[in-house]
């Protein structure tokens, strides 16, 4: 009575194969744990608030005079997460994304938005804010602390016309928490 039919069975089969291997053709961002070792053990160095948001601290540096910085854009933090400035001084941040994640260097009020893919390498304009703090982040990990600050006379507390921040709307998808 029941019988297979073994060559419609067998075109169905070479069907889903062919639809299988065309979906898994989709590119996923692996985040690997590799991220340089050579600063392991001064990884852990806890939260600092910034305009009221909490990020996570990899030190500060005093830019006072500077017109040029680097800094490192990690898997999920900025370092240094604080730079120290003057009222309304002019700074070019060099990025270089270190980790294996794609981050960005985004400050709202300046129109600065950075994307940087994993090992890759970019440049940012900012301006230190008239008093306190301004912040700037990431806009895939920032509910991770993935932020920092740009600090005045050392005031981190006080937000220098903050626009609330804090998470876009649309976030792309990052690796979740
Ligand atoms: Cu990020």
């Amino acid at each position: 009575m029941a019988r297979l039919h073994g060559a419609p069975a067998l075109v169905a089969m070479a069907l889903s194969l062919g639809l299988v291997a065309t979906a898994c053709a989709e590119e996923r961002p692996a985040v690997t744990a590799d991220g340089g070792g050579e600063d392991q053990g001064a990884e852990e160095q806890g939260t600092i608030t910034i305009a009221g948001q909490e990020a996570t601290n990899h030190g500060s540096e005093d830019v006072t005079g500077a017109s040029e910085i680097e800094m490192e854009v990690d898997d999920f933090y900025f370092e240094p997460t604080v730079l120290e400035g003057e009222a309304g001084q002019s700074l070019s941040v060099s990025l270089s994304n270190e980790g294996g994640a794609a981050h960005t260097f985004t400050i709202d009020d300046q129109d600065v938005d950075v994307q940087l893919g994993a090992g890759e390498s970019g440049q940012a304009e900012v301006t230190f804010p008239d008093s306190g703090a301004l912040v700037f982040y990431c806009s895939f990990h920032v509910s991770g602390g993935m932020l920092g600050g740009l600090s005045v006379g050392g005031d981190l507390a006080a937000a220098s016309g903050g626009s609330g921040g804090g998470g876009s709307g649309d976030q792309p998808p990052g690796p979740g928490y």
